[in-house]
């Protein structure tokens, strides 16, 4: 296993749409599994291929409270469910920010998992919210792309600053 580098806002390399995994091999369950590692040491609760640079439609998430309930989706496809909500929305590629976010209450995945096999399923609360979140990442979407203009380059503005001085 491996950590990986995470891409912070503002890098344009985070506005790259995904591309689909033809093939669940061991070259993707090794990535499956280096993205889980980097995501519990960052420690966050989801995380997109695309944050670590390798531009193919997977996301790992693991909201629990023992850290101990991974799910690896790859190629998922999303129905949204149920009525709007707002959630605090916080993102590895935007560290320090938490701002509110709208979304829906609950999804629907289609996807591989990790086996390849394929799998549909519900989800509501908060793995929901971040399912929605990280899905985003593979059309090259941040949650602060759904903010004010100004919110938004205050943000850029701060994380350009650390990344010059490499705070
Ligand atoms: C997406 O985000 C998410 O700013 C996952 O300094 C977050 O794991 C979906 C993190 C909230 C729904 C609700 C953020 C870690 C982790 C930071 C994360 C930070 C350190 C974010
Ligand atoms: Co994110």
């Amino acid at each position: 296993m491996a950590l990986l580098n995470i891409l912070e806002y503002p890098d344009p390399r985070l506005r790259t749409v995904a591309k689909p995994v033809n093939v669940v091999d061991e070259a993707v369950r090794r990535l499956i599994d280096d993205m889980l590692e980097t995501m519990y040491e960052a420690p966050g609760i989801g995380l997109a291929a695309t944050q670590v640079n390798v531009h193919r439609r997977i996301i790992v998430v693991d909201v629990s409270e023992n850290r101990d309930d991974p799910h690896a989706f790859v190629n998922p496809a999303l129905t949204t469910l149920g009525d709007p909500i707002e959630t605090e929305e916080g993102c590895l590629s935007v560290p320090g920010f938490y701002e509110p976010v709208t979304r829906f209450e609950g999804v629907r995945v289609r996807a591989l998992d990790r086996e390849g096999n394929s799998v549909e399923a519900e989800y509501d609360g908060l793995l929901s919210v971040c399912i929605q979140h990280e899905c985003d990442h593979l059309e090259g979407k941040l949650f602060v792309d759904y903010l004010s203009n100004l919110k938004r380059t205050r943000i850029r503005k701060k994380l350009e600053k650390q990344q010059r001085v490499g705070a």
